[in-house]
């Protein structure tokens, strides 16, 4: 449910219709990046905290400062904060605004893949590491080289292979990158340099990660999303086109890439063959959650799928204090995935 209708919402009666709950209530969490390892769930969220900055549509009231790495036995089990996993202040190379990471694991050593603004403002991605998967973190000097953007998500394939996907438009800056370098501009304009809306969309991106998981092996390439006609999706076709939120799983062989629409605050996805694509647009996973900002991730765990996702309820919609929630997700025999309503009708 977008920003401008929260006056009118009862959120205690919200809170009954919910299909799920905040895993945590003692901090504010976002942008779940759920993973199993050591037989249990790992999430991987945003701290969301209230940092004063004025709300624009560049993100700034995203004013994050640090990770904490959650944790359940089981679904039905209690959720566990390990504390703070990694701090801005113990990152050489950032500045501020910790959005939505993700981890990964290779043997042994856990990796926190992570976005921040560098000290010129521009966003970059960061690796940290741990040997457990609660952390604590520790980063990386600089950057990955070359990276750029948001929103960072990576994919261990059964070869193992691992993928990095990222990318967000507006303030994610991903737009201010098309000529191949950051395209300047002060004060920033989020709707600047982007593509107009009857020419295809801003694509996330995917790159190969090296073998010590430390940078990308290859340059970014485009991660291409068509409709049924076999023709890219167009900027203009707010529904359905990539703005933010990137993550990728297989379901029987197929690779599914799933993303936010952003300003129209739909959690999509596309089907495709390989890591790379192109991936053909498939359907909705879920409808708009209270809040601006919808993020996910999707996970098997103990021969069940789940989406991890978070909505604004526990803070009565404030856009950047929201809380991550989890729900089972189902496939048809087709393999689409049946769409999720967070909320059930009265
Ligand atoms: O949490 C900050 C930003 O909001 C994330 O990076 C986006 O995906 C959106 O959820």
């Amino acid at each position: 449910m977008p920003e401008d209708s929260i006056d009118h919402i009862d959120f205690d009666a919200l809170k009954k219709r919910a299909i799920s709950q905040p895993l945590v209530t003692h901090i504010y969490t976002a942008d779940p990046s759920a993973h199993v390892f050591q037989d249990k769930i790992f999430i991987y969220p945003s701290h969301d905290i209230d940092a004063g900055d004025a709300f624009d549509d560049l993100g700034s009231h995203f004013a994050m400062e640090d990770y904490h790495v959650l944790s359940m036995e089981t679904t039905a089990s209690k959720t566990t904060d390990h504390g703070v996993a990694l701090h801005v202040k113990d990152v050489p190379w950032a500045q501020k605004q910790m959005w939505a990471p993700d981890a990964s694991e290779k043997d042994g050593t856990y990796y926190l893949f992570f976005p921040a603004k560098d000290k010129d403002g521009i966003f970059r991605i960061g690796v940290a590491r741990s040997p457990s998967p609660a952390g604590p973190f520790t980063a990386e000097a600089e950057a990955i080289a070359g990276s750029y953007s948001i929103d960072p998500a990576v994919f261990k394939d059964d070869d193992e292979n691992y993928y990095l996907y990222f990318g967000g438009i507006w303030g994610g800056q991903l737009q201010r990158w098309r000529s191949g370098s950051f395209n300047g501009g002060s004060p920033e304009n989020p709707l600047a340099h982007l593509p107009a809306f009857n020419e295809p969309a801003l694509c996330a991106k995917v790159a190969k990660l090296s073998s010590n998981l430390l940078q990308m092996a290859e340059a970014p390439r485009d991660v291409l999303i068509v409709g049924e006609d076999g023709k890219p999706l167009l900027q203009g076709d707010t529904d359905r086109r990539f703005f933010e939120a990137a993550w990728m799983h297989k379901y029987q062989g197929k690779y599914y890439f799933s993303y936010s629409t952003g300003d129209t605050h739909y959690l999509c996805y596309a089907i495709g063959d390989n890591p790379y694509g192109p991936f053909t647009y498939a359907g909705r996973i879920m409808e708009p959650v209270v809040g601006w900002t919808t993020h996910h991730s999707i996970v098997s765990f103990q021969r069940k799928w789940y989406l991890f996702y978070h909505d604004s309820s526990l803070s009565k919609g404030i856009t950047h204090l929201r809380s991550v929630k989890m729900a089972e997700l189902h496939y048809d025999e087709q393999g689409y995935i049946s769409t999720i309503h967070p909320y059930n009708k009265v």
